[in-house]
């Protein structure tokens, strides 16, 4: 079995880094204290901030074009979880893994909740897989599934998310996230209204089976890989199936599931505002669904959705506990390096949004003055606050320098001599 990267590695490559990151970070911490912030303080949460990590994310992705299979890929989810814990070891705020069923299904389960743990690693949400159809299954999803016009169909959908509710206990987890691709790519092909209500029939059944302290996280998408229409198409249409549902049923936000230029921040602070923010999948998008790395082309996007989260935990919004999640696709960068990447990007914004001086922020809102409201939120954006996520990693042994350290310790080409191409070169997700 694949040790990670050796501790002694970590070490030694941050005593090159260590001079440097205690200068920028003492004078940081006479930036951030003049705006009568504490340095130690941002740390502190820095340190306590986790995103958890898809297991499919460190495979390699790919589009319906073509998928080209990079060095070492992990072969199954025992090898997805070692990959998982070399971000986790040099992030430190990686520390959960989200498996996807059947692609991640094992014959025992016990022994892959061992694996897990001996790296510090546990298991968040589990989501199911109705959008495929898998070798020797009865009926086909190729028209939709949970709100499939045949009832076989919907209930074979059905059992498959009771299953991967009884992998979630088996591994420790307590949330099923259930995104279905059901939706139409013709006008007039299905019937709107009977569509959503067999979904909201098929998902009853699912919300009944959920375990005490378990949630249901509902996650929808505008379009793909139905082109015209989809069931659960936008946050409307998941906080009605959540509120139909009932308090256990929450709507998933995914940044890339959305039309270009949707004030994705807003959806956030209406679902919070409504008892049902479940959590998120962060990517970035340029034109859709594209799975590009979380805060690689809209930071500010991204800081702006962190600040509706901060400002909720500033007002103590009863129940607020949303979880979060990357889901990307890693077409052309080594996975291990784009997530350790993300993780931090999404840290960062999460650092950032704590700067921002909310009693300034409320003041400027209630005088309607626009200007500095926006340069409120600017001020905190703008800070550095790269210094306090080294140090927060630095703390907890991990990685001043994570994609040098990554690098450095050839990981990657060790796992490869273990792990023999899958071959081909064949198209879709992994
Ligand atoms: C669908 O595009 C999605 O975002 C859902 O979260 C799926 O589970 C995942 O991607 C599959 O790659
Ligand atoms: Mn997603």
């Amino acid at each position: 079995m694949n040790e990670g990267i050796k501790t002694s590695l970590i070490a030694e490559e941050n005593t090159r880094h260590v001079g440097a990151l205690q200068h920028d970070y003492d004078a940081l911490g006479e930036t951030l204290s003049r705006n009568g912030l504490d340095i130690e303080q941002l740390t502190k949460q820095a340190e306590a901030f986790e995103v958890t990590v898809p297991s499919w994310g460190v495979g390699t992705g790919g589009t319906r074009f073509a998928r080209f299979p990079g060095e070492g890929e992990p072969r199954n989810i025992f090898e997805k979880v070692e990959d998982c814990a070399v971000i986790n070891q040099l992030s430190r705020c990686t520390s959960r893994v989200s498996p996807h069923f059947p692609w991640d299904r094992v014959d025992d389960f016990s022994e892959l909740r061992q694996h897990a743990d001996r790296f510090g690693l546990s298991w968040d949400s589990v989501n199911s897989n109705t959008f495929q159809d898998q070798p020797g299954q009865e009926h086909s999803y190729k028209y939709g599934s949970l709100s499939h016009t045949s009832q076989a169909v919907r209930d074979q959908a059905v059992a498959h998310n009771l299953e991967c509710i009884e992998y979630g206990l088996e591994l420790g987890s307590n949330i099923i996230t259930v995104w279905i691709a059901d939706g139409s790519n013709h006008a007039g092909q299905q019937h709107f209204q009977r569509a959503f209500e067999r979904y909201l029939e098929s998902a009853r059944e699912i919300y009944a089976a959920l375990p005490d302290q378990w949630q249901m996280h509902l996650e929808h998408k505008m379009f793909e890989p139905a082109f015209y229409s989809t069931v659960i198409q936008d946050w409307g249409s998941s906080i009605l199936a959540a509120m139909e549902l009932g308090e256990k049923a929450r709507s998933l936000v995914d940044l890339g599931h959305h039309a270009p230029n949707v004030n994705i921040e807003m959806i956030v602070s209406r679902l919070i505002q409504f008892g049902k923010l479940g959590g998120f999948h962060f990517n970035d998008s340029k034109y859709g669904d594209d799975d590009l790395d979380a805060g690689s082309l809209h930071p500010y996007q991204q800081f702006l959705i962190f600040n509706e989260l901060t400002d909720a935990e500033y007002r103590q919004v009863e129940g607020f506990n949303p979880s979060y999640m990357l889901d990307q696709s890693h077409n052309v960068t080594d996975p291990v390096e784009s997530l350790v990447n993300s993780a931090i990007e999404v840290q960062r914004s999460y650092i950032k949004s704590l700067i921002v001086d909310r009693k300034a922020l409320y003041g400027y809102q209630d005088t309607n003055d626009a200007l500095m409201a926006s340069n409120t939120l600017k001020a905190a954006f703008n800070m550095d606050v790269s210094p306090i996520l080294a140090m927060a990693r630095f703390r907890q042994g991990g990685a001043i320098e994570p994609i040098a350290a990554f690098r450095g310790s050839k990981y990657r080409q060790q796992v490869a001599k273990a792990r023999p191409s899958t071959g081909g070169g064949g198209s879709g997700i992994v």
